[in-house]
């Protein structure tokens, strides 16, 4: 049978400082969704990428001397090496300056002025330049400020061009009221009541006061500004007015947007109505998510933001805790629709409750069972007891349950109906106490049955539990046993999938307990440290001083100057104070050349005793000298630091001699 077409996108993201864990919450949920529709036997296309145009591009891009693209080159080379750390499988990335998108929007924008959608006017009005947002006064906060970030606004006054919205108010409320577009409903009648109700307002398309856009083809001193180049990324990347796709046809309508609460407007008014007057379909659906936040000092919750200096490195939880809990502690936190507050704490208890003790002791404890009674392999003896009947039903009812989530984007909803089942297991094994039938030659068979319904129940919610995270799960499936086909989807429908005599593997610990404390007080410190940093940054910045982390680098060299220096790894054989110094040390050095003496003014930080016998890098070829009387021939390694100097030692296994470059 031919695959149906499965279309899901996350927004593509402003590329205008490093990703962080809010981030990771759409493009993981978008991932998950994404490998559940394959599981499922769709063919799909997922989409994500990078909004590269703008003011506040053009200003960063100034303040480091760049120019725009360089800039947005070296972060998306960051968010693309977090998206492959993070396992993301997306089937194509889109940045908003790939010539075939520049070409479809120009022809986007065009076309909506020829058929009278775009009009050039004046406008003026409240601009918040970090957001890159008009306002009107009934939308700004109380202090009159953005109502986004609640920075002030300026008043700006251009020629612009803008694009008609009123004729399809009604459209779109009906839309928005009583279809199953965008979901949670709550959020729909917020939209209705907050923009369609008071009137819609026509939309601000191009700008004349920066450069780094698309240009308006007709009228060159304008660029297209922010959401008609943004939004349209979702067809221009199939190849909609452009030649260098041709998958149109085939996906769009789009199955599912994912965006959080703070562009909800944007997806649910402004892009239906660029749509409508494209003639062009509608997507599906909307989901919509609500922010990962951090708690202030004071209690109340905050947005992630790096100025406050309270944004969450995923790269720090995924080398502390491993991907696949990191990914399944965001989304099994965040109910659609709702904020979710990041904490340190519900992070290690939810891996340790859900993944060590729940699953992770679910799959160890059968694997170990099976090994310990039957060497690893199930004889195919059963004796089955009423007792199972009510385990099987949980897993399989897993199966559906998530499907109707996932359906409906809940991915909390489909990991809680997964770990029902879970949860079943581990009381199946206090049910059927196997330990006890263990001791009894008699009950063999029923021993038996109740490990070949573990493992295939594990082989159950494993293949559910993959979408989600999908680097552990095939450890699991080697250690139960299961083969590619024994987890494929239509086989999660029932029991006995498993061979008769399965052998398991015993494997390494797939979630390791974690110690609670210790965790939480090393993360609060690097969160103390990080918001005291961008305190002290934001502190110099009023004062009108340099950051201190600005550090002047030295000129330039080429990797040919780099090439005259010679580094090798040395081992310290002998080493001793030079007399009459109290910042001296003598070393004698194993070189792999015969050997040779260096000084080193390391003494303040190290005795002889630290350094002997230890390996470190040593710059061969520099010119020898004499210091307080002594020959010194060449020079050590080291980094000065907050806490004084020290010696890059090298690892152990590393040659004396070897050249390092
Ligand atoms: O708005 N919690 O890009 P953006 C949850 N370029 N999700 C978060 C988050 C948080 N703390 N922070 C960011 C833009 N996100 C535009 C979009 S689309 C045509 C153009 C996620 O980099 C969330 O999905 O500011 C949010 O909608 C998106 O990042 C905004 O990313």
């Amino acid at each position: 049978m031919p695959k149906k077409p499965f279309y899901i996108t996350t927004p593509i993201y402003y590329p205008s400082g490093d990703p962080h864990i809010g981030h990771c919450y759409t493009t993981v949920a978008c991932d998950s969704i994404a490998r559940y529709r394959r599981m499922q036997g769709y063919d799909v296309m997922f989409l994500t990428g990078t909004d590269e145009h703008g003011q506040k591009i053009e200003e960063k891009a100034a303040e480091q001397g760049v120019t725009p693209k360089e800039y947005v080159d070296g972060i998306v080379a960051i968010f693309k090496r977090l998206w492959e750390y993070m396992n993301i499988s997306y089937d194509r990335y889109i940045r908003t300056t790939d010539d075939y998108h520049v070409e479809s929007v120009q022809k986007i924008f065009k076309a909506l002025y020829d058929k009278g959608y775009i009009y050039k006017g004046e406008y003026s009005g409240k601009y918040c330049t970090p957001c890159e947002s008009f306002w009107t006064d009934s939308q700004l906060d109380e202090n009159g400020c953005c109502p986004e970030c609640h920075r002030p606004v300026t008043i700006a006054k251009e020629e612009a061009y803008f694009f008609k919205m009123s004729p399809f108010a009604e459209r779109i409320e009906k839309l928005l009221l009583e279809t199953d577009y965008l979901q949670p409903k709550t959020r729909a009648i917020e939209l209705v009541n907050n923009f369609i109700k008071p009137g819609l307002e026509d939309l601000c398309v191009s700008r004349t006061t920066f450069k780094w856009g698309i240009p308006v083809t007709f009228d060159p001193g304008h660029v297209v500004y922010v959401w008609i180049d943004a939004l349209s990324n979702y067809i221009t990347a199939l190849g909609y007015e452009n030649s260098a796709y041709s998958d149109f046809d085939r996906y769009w309508p789009a199955d599912v947007h994912m965006v959080a609460k703070d562009i909800m407007r944007f997806h649910a008014i402004i892009w239906p109505a660029m749509l409508m007057a494209l003639e062009v379909p509608l997507p599906k659906h909307l989901a919509i998510h609500g922010w990962i936040t951090m708690q202030s000092k004071s209690g109340e919750s905050q947005k992630m933001s790096k100025s406050l200096g309270n944004v969450v490195d995923p790269f720090m939880l995924g080398q502390r805790y491993g991907v696949d809990a990191i990914r399944y502690h965001i989304l099994r936190e965040m109910a659609l629709g709702a904020d979710s507050a990041f904490s340190n704490e519900i992070m290690i208890n939810r891996i340790n409750s859900d993944l060590a003790n729940g699953f992770g002791n679910l799959v160890s404890r059968t694997v170990a069972m099976a090994d310990k009674y039957f060497g690893g392999t199930l004889p195919a003896d059963r004796e089955a007891d009423p007792l199972d009947e009510d385990f099987k039903a949980v897993c399989l009812r897993a199966v559906s349950e998530a499907d109707t989530e996932l359906d409906g984007t809940r991915i909390k909803g489909a990991l809680e109906a997964i770990f029902k089942a879970v949860d079943r297991a581990n009381k199946y094994i206090d049910e059927t106490e196997p330990w006890k039938l263990g001791k009894d030659e008699q009950k063999r068979a029923r021993l038996a049955t109740v490990l070949y319904n573990l493992l295939d129940g594990i082989r159950i919610i494993s293949a559910l539990l993959s979408p989600f995270m999908p680097n552990t799960m095939p450890k699991v499936w080697e250690q139960i046993g299961a083969s590619e086909s024994d987890v494929e989807y239509e086989k999660l429908s029932s029991f006995g999938v498993l061979p008769e005599n399965v052998t398991v593997h015993k494997g390494e610990i797939l979630f390791p307990r974690i110690d609670v404390d210790k965790e939480i007080e090393e993360l609060n410190e690097i969160l103390r440290k990080n918001m005291a940093e961008a305190q002290a940054k934001l502190s110099a910045a009023e004062k009108g001083e340099a950051p201190a982390e600005e550090t002047e680098l030295a000129p330039e060299i080429t990797i040919d100057d780099f090439a005259k220096v010679e580094i090798r790894v040395a081992k310290v054989i002998a080493c001793e104070k030079v007399k009459k110094s109290d910042k001296l040390l003598c070393l004698q050095l194993d070189d792999g050349m015969g050997g040779r003496q260096v000084v080193s003014g390391i003494a303040e930080y190290y005795s002889p005793e630290d350094l002997i016998g230890r390996k470190l890098q040593l710059i061969a070829n520099l010119k020898p000298v004499k210091l307080r009387g002594v020959d010194s021939n060449g020079m050590i390694c080291a980094a000065d630091t907050p806490d004084g100097v020290k010696v890059i030692f090298v690892d152990d296994s590393i040659p004396v001699g070897s050249k390092i470059r």
